[in-house]
C-alpha cells in the first residue's frame, strides 16, 4: 500500500475530524520520521511536544518493553513497583510534595480543576457551588466539555454545549485585568506560560510574576498548564520559571512519556492536593506500572542528556537564524527555546500552503490559526539539523 492507499482507508473508515497533512508516517527516529513510500522528513512538531526526547528514544523504548513484559495494568484497587519511584523522582525533579498521575493532558487540567474546586470549599471555604475559576482568553487545554466550555474558539464549542459553569475569563497577559477579576469566590487563575496553539503568544515580561504576586494576595490558586510548555521546550524545565514564578499547581503530559504512552500528571503541595481523599477521583489507567516506568525513563534521559539546556541554545539559535529571513511574508518570530511561531502577514495567503511546501521540502510542521507556522522540532537537535533545516525553511519562505 502507498500514501493514497492509507488515505483512501482514512477517509472511509475514520470520522472526520481531523485535516491532517497528506502525509503517511510509518518509522521515527529522533528528529526524523519516514513515510510508507521510504521519504524523509524532520519533524518540526514532535507531535505537539510529546515527543521532546526525539522519536523512538532506545531507553525508553527499552523501559517500555522491559515493563510491558512484566506488568503492564494492575488498576489502583491495588499498589505496583513503578508509580512510586515516579511519584518520588517526579516530585524530586520539580519540587513539589506530590503528584497525581492520569493520562491526557485534558485529564490532568480536569483533574486540576476538581482540586481548585474543592481546596476553594474544604479550605478557603468558598460557599459550596460558587466557585469561579479565572482562565485566559486564546487558551487550549484539551478537548473534554468542560475545558472547550471556557475556550473562546468557536469551533471548539459549536455544537458542544451544554457547559459547565463556574470560569470567568480575562485577556491573556493583561494582569490588571486578572486583578479586576478576582472575587471572594475567586479559587484559580489557570493559565498557559506561553499560549501554544493559541499562536505562540509570549505573555509580557513580568506577567507571570504578576499573576503570581496578584494569585498570593488574594489566596488563589495559580495554576500552571505546563503540559505543552513543560519538561524541557523552552529551554527551562517549566516555562513558568521564565518569570521566576513557582505556581500552586502545576500540569504536565506529554513529553512526561517522550511520546510512548498517555502518561500526565499533577503537581502540587500537601495543603492543596491533600483535599482528595480516597474515592473522590481517579482513572483506570491512572497511574498503571508501563505508564509509570515510560515517564520514569522519559524523564531520566531528558535530565541526563541535557535535553533542556539544548533547547534553550538550540532555540536561541534557530529564532535567531528565522528572524534574519527576509521575506516578504513574515509578520513576527516569536517564541522561547524550541517552541516557536513564525506568524505570517495576512496577505501571505495563510500559513497552511507554506507548511504543504514544507512538507515537499521534507520538513513537517503545523499552521495553528491560519497565519502562525509552529516550529517545534525535538530537543535532541542538534545546530547541524537547524542548518539544514534552514535551507528548506527559507527556501519556502522566499517564494511568492
Ligand atoms: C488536539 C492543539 C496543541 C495543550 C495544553 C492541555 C492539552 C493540550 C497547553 C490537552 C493539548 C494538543 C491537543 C491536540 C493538538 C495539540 C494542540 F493544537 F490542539 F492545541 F498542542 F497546541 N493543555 N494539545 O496543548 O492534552 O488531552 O491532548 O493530551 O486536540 O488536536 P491532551
Amino acid at each position: 500500500m502507498n500514501t493514497q492507499d492509507y488515505i483512501a482507508l482514512e477517509s472511509q473508515y475514520n470520522a472526520k475530524n481531523y485535516k491532517p497533512l497528506d502525509v503517511v508516517l510509518e518509522r521515527g527516529e529522533g528528529i526524523w520520521v519516514w513515510d510508507v513510500d521510504g521519504k524523509k522528513y524532520l519533524d518540526f512538531l514532535s507531535a505537539y511536544s510529546a515527543v521532546n526526547q526525539g522519536h523512538a528514544h532506545p531507553t525508553i523504548l527499552q523501559a517500555m518493553i522491559d515493563q510491558a513484559s512484566r506488568l503492564p495494568l494492575t488498576s489502583r484497587a491495588f499498589r505496583n513497583n513503578q508509580l512510586p519511584l515516579l511519584a518520588k523522582e517526579l516530585c524530586e525533579l520539580t519540587g513539589y510534595q506530590r503528584m497525581l498521575p492520569m493520562n491526557s493532558g485534558a485529564e490532568a487540567v480536569e483533574t486540576a480543576i476538581k482540586m481548585a474546586r474543592k481546596w476553594g470549599y474544604k479550605v478557603k471555604c468558598v460557599p459550596e457551588g460558587a466557585a469561579e475559576i479565572i482562565v485566559c482568553a486564546g487558551n487550549f487545554q484539551g478537548r473534554t466539555t468542560t475545558i472547550i466550555g471556557f475556550s473562546d474558539e468557536a469551533q471548539y464549542r459549536d455544537g458542544f454545549g451544554p457547559f459547565t459553569p463556574g470560569f470567568v475569563t480575562v485577556p491573556y497577559g493583561d494582569a490588571d485585568a486578572l486583578e479586576r477579576a478576582i472575587t471572594p469566590n475567586t479559587v484559580a487563575f489557570m493559565v498557559e506560560p506561553i499560549q501554544g496553539e493559541g499562536g505562540v503568544i509570549v505573555p509580557p515580561p513580568g506577567y507571570l510574576k504578576r499573576a503570581r504576586e496578584l494569585c498570593t494576595q488574594h489566596n488563589v490558586l495559580l495554576i500552571a498548564d505546563e503540559i505543552q510548555t513543560g519538561l524541557g521546550r523552552t529551554g527551562k524545565l517549566f516555562a513558568s520559571q521564565w518569570d521566576e514564578v513557582r505556581a500552586d499547581v502545576i500540569t504536565v503530559g506529554k513529553a512526561l512519556s517522550g511520546g510512548f504512552y498517555p502518561v500526565s500528571a499533577v503537581l502540587a503541595d500537601d495543603p492543596i492536593i491533600s483535599v482528595f481523599k480516597p474515592g473522590d477521583h481517579g482513572s483506570t489507567f491512572g497511574g498503571n506500572p508501563l505508564g509509570a516506568a515510560v515517564a520514569r525513563a522519559a524523564i531520566r534521559v531528558l535530565v541526563e542528556e541535557n535535553m533542556i539546556e539544548n533547547a534553550r541554545e538550540q532555540g536561541d539559535y534557530l529564532i535567531g537564524r528565522l528572524s534574519r529571513i527576509e521575506s516578504q511574508h513574515i509578520q513576527e518570530v516569536r517564541g522561547r527555546g524550541l517552541l516557536i511561531g513564525v506568524e505570517l502577514k495576512p496577505e501571505a495567503g495563510g500559513a497552511r500552503r507554506f507548511c504543504e511546501a514544507l512538507k515537499e521540502e521534507g520538513l513537517l510542521c503545523k499552521e495553528t490559526h491560519d497565519n502562525v507556522i509552529r516550529f517545534a522540532p525535538p530537543l535532541v537537535i542538534t545546530r547541524a539539523d537547524i542548518d539544514g533545516a534552514m535551507d528548506k525553511i527559507e527556501k519556502v519562505l522566499m517564494m511568492d
